[in-house]
């Protein structure tokens, strides 16, 4: 009733007589309103969450949720011939992010509000984002992604910082917005930009000039680097990220009144990867200008700095030449210079350990070992490689820094928020307060062999099936049949992630049914993801798999038993529609490049079974599941890393060892497909899986279809396969990022 009025008062007439846009205003004033009502979290000691991405999402139902109002503003609005799901979709999503770090950094600022802990996120406020991806002509387009519409969730402060890059100065200012957590906790994610951002030189899609730094400072994450400028501009746009944290965070403290000698009792840092890896020298160089000297200042950031490593990958393990560094921040460099010239002492001028390499490159993540107090992987598997390979020097000087983290996710959106019917279900069998305490999901196990229980698993996976259905009718244009299993791969395009063995095992049954052997149960095979502008071979695929969408669905001997769609655009408000949908999770990165992966827990919550390599968290998942809930397959990470080192992987021996294999690969390039799609990018991807295949997809293709073949086999033995999808929910509460962030603070940031 109170909230009827708020609402009536606020739209100036009846709800029935308004529009969804100006419902949805209404409900961001009736949002911003209720959290002027709490208070700021608060505490002896503050933590600050530094990351280039914050993928959140929209923000109006999880605020509705987090306030504990969404249930009762849906009925206002039903009542009213409203819907609130429709009043969402006015929102434009926050394009503020790229994939599972910057998802990881949105789920953690959900889970550190709930916890009632006093911990900010800080980033940048790009204008752009990532981009938009759009298909044309069966290829990735990128276009500039508007998210920054009027009203804005942003709230434009007055708060403004000097930058310096050498001899000029820009001005950052601060826009923030308000993160609430689940019934309490009020924390604030501060977002940083210049004035002068000129959203008017991009043209062409997303080209721009990339000298003119005062104008697209902000424009876009990760712009293109492939060459000297762009990397500039990516230096630049960290050094302003950390300028700007590291001056709010001492003017804050200063203003607490707090002793900056003491500043690791009242400061925890968290470095989402080495992207903000530069707030260490920055922060030395502050303290130093109030007087501190180098070595105490040196001292107190590494108590204060804590790193969070987020991939083995080569190319993410930021190194930048010392030329760059000089040109853009020449103030950091006496720093870089003093920190590189401690570890050169400490370690008997060590070429594995230094900080400045032999050629003149500054290794971020170096820094952040030596100058951090904490070093943490993200799942088990991925800690003890960081350990015992990748940054094994590090590990045998500094043991104790090292610890793991295993991810979480929020239930607050990938549960309650994105499958309303499974979250009541849940409310009705489980008597503990699961929403409190996600462990108490395994009560479900109880109703192993309720067959009634089982059913409405069923049901309420099928409504899911059938609303993403028309949601892919609505957007892609594809009619996908709710009865054919739904096996679903959405995540960011990479070689590593191996959704060309996916696009291979399709090639496999598409030439199995022409040969008139149908699969058990017809099956949708769905894909969603970007790939970045620069990496060729990701778009190639993305082209293999569009083709194969066009062949696939429009053969009436193949459609009946499979279809193919690849989702544009892949995004957080489609993430919520597809994984209720889904039977089967796809995470098939060859084993060890996973760190940990966090899509994998989303569908676990949501009963899907995954199909799945023994990488990431994809091991914790078969743990807690056992080896009968889960589909695994192909080589271990310790088999992977040996034929790595041993240069003893050959993508040319199985393909002429195999016939299957010669077959799919060759198919690529065959008739049917270059009738449909661009030689030249076809023949590009057979040739990498021929001659390059960097990472391993024809050592798993085989092992892959048979466990795909069992699965689906399964799937028809529906007591069997709900069974699965119980024990999957079931014991899925280890996943939840409340947890992760309970042990983050208890090991590393030690507040409260
Ligand atoms: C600038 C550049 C080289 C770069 C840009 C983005 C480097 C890395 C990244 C993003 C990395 C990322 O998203 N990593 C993912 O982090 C997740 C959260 O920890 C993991 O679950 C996932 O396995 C990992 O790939």
């Amino acid at each position: 009733m109170e909230l009827e009025k708020q609402l009536n008062d606020t739209l100036g007439k009846p709800i029935a007589e308004a529009s969804n846009e100006e419902l949805y205003h209404a409900c961001l004033t009736l949002v911003k309103k209720k959290a002027e009502e709490i208070p700021m979290t608060a505490g002896d000691k503050k933590l600050y969450y530094i990351s280039a991405e914050f993928l959140i999402g929209r923000q109006l139902g999880k605020n509705l949720i987090n306030l504990g109002i969404y249930k009762e503003v849906d009925e206002l609005l039903k009542k009213n011939g409203k819907s609130l799901s429709a009043v969402e979709e006015e929102e434009p999503e926050p394009s503020l992010g790229n994939g599972g770090l910057g998802r990881l950094a949105a789920c953690f600022l959900d889970s550190i509000a709930t916890l009632n802990l006093a911990g900010d996120g800080i980033g940048l406020r790009y204008h752009f984002g990532l981009f938009r991806q759009e298909f044309v002509n069966r290829r990735q387009h990128e276009v500039p992604d508007t998210w920054l519409g009027e009203p804005c969730i942003l709230r434009k402060t007055d708060v403004t910082f000097p930058v310096s890059f050498g001899n000029r100065t820009v001005t950052s200012r601060m826009y923030d917005l308000d993160v609430l957590g689940y019934k309490t906790g009020h924390n604030t994610l501060h977002l940083f930009d210049i004035d002068t951002v000129d959203e008017s030189i991009v043209h062409d899609g997303i080209e721009f000039d990339k000298k003119a730094i005062e104008k697209n400072l902000t424009l876009f994450l990760y712009p293109d680097d492939s060459d000297k400028d762009g990397q500039l501009l990516r230096i630049y746009q960290q050094y302003f990220m950390v300028s700007s944290a590291a001056q709010l965070i001492l003017k804050e403290q200063k203003a607490l009144g707090h002793d900056l000698h003491h500043l690791a009792d009242y400061v925890a840092i968290q470095i989402n990867d080495t992207h903000p890896s530069m707030v260490i020298p920055e922060l030395v160089r502050l303290l130093i200008q109030e007087g501190m000297p180098f070595r105490e200042a040196a001292e107190i950031v590494s108590d204060v700095c804590a790193y969070t490593n987020h991939t083995i990958l080569a190319e993410a393990l930021e190194k930048w030449p010392l030329d760059y560094l000089s040109a853009v921040v020449p103030q950091l460099m006496p720093i870089i210079g003093g920190l590189d010239w401690g570890v050169i002492c400490a370690y008997n001028n060590n070429p594995d350990l230094n900080i400045i390499d032999n050629q003149n490159r500054v290794h971020m993540a170096r820094m952040d070992m030596h100058y951090g107090h904490s070093v943490n992987g993200v799942a088990a598997l991925h800690t003890e490689i960081l350990k015992h390979k990748e940054l094994r020097p590090f590990y045998n000087i500094y043991p104790e820094k090292f610890n793991n983290k295993t991810n979480g996710i929020t239930f607050r959106r990938w549960l309650y928020h994105c499958n309303p019917e499974l979250t009541s279900l849940l409310d009705e069998l489980i008597y503990d307060d699961w929403k409190a305490d996600a462990d108490c999901l395994q009560n479900l196990m109880q109703y192993y062999n309720d067959e009634n229980v089982l059913h409405r698993l069923d049901e309420i996976k099928h409504h899911n099936k059938e609303k993403f259905a028309a949601f892919v009718k609505r957007t892609e244009g594809v009619e996908i049949d709710p009865d054919s299993i739904f096996d679903i791969q959405v995540k960011r395009m990479h070689e590593y992630k191996r959704q060309q063995m996916n696009a291979l095992y399709v090639i496999y049954e598409y030439q199995r049914i022409k040969n008139g052997q149908t699969p058990a149960r017809p099956i949708t095979v769905i894909f969603g993801g970007k790939a970045a502008p620069a990496y060729i071979m990701a778009k190639d695929i993305i082209h293999l798999i569009l083709c194969l969408q066009e062949l696939v669905n429009n053969d009436p001997e193949v459609s009946p038993y499979m279809k193919v769609v690849m989702l544009q655009n892949y995004n957080i408000a489609k993430a919520e529609v597809t994984i209720p949908a889904a039977d089967l999770s796809e995470q098939i990165s060859l084993a060890s490049k996973e760190a940990s992966g966090t899509g994998n827990m989303k569908f676990m919550l949501n009963g899907a079974v995954t199909i799945g390599t023994n990488d990431g968290a994809n091991v914790e998942i078969r743990d807690l599941v056992g080896r009968e809930n889960i589909y695994t397959f192909g080589r271990s990470s310790d088999e992977v890393i040996h034929l790595y080192d041993t240069n003893g992987y050959h993508a040319i021996d199985f393909y002429n060892r195999s016939e299957s294999i010669r077959h799919c690969i060759d198919f690529i390039t065959g008739p049917e497909m270059l009738k449909i799609g661009d030689k030249e990018l076809l023949t590009a991807v057979s040739d990498n899986l021929k001659n390059k295949d960097w990472f391993m997809t024809l050592l798993d293709l085989e092992s892959y279809c048979a466990a795909k073949e069992t699965a689906i086999y399964d799937y028809s033995n529906r007591e069997k396969w709900t069974r699965m999808m119980l024990v999957n929910t079931a014991k899925s509460g280890f996943f939840s990022s409340d947890r992760t962030i309970a042990e983050y603070n208890r090991d590393i940031w030690h507040l409260k």
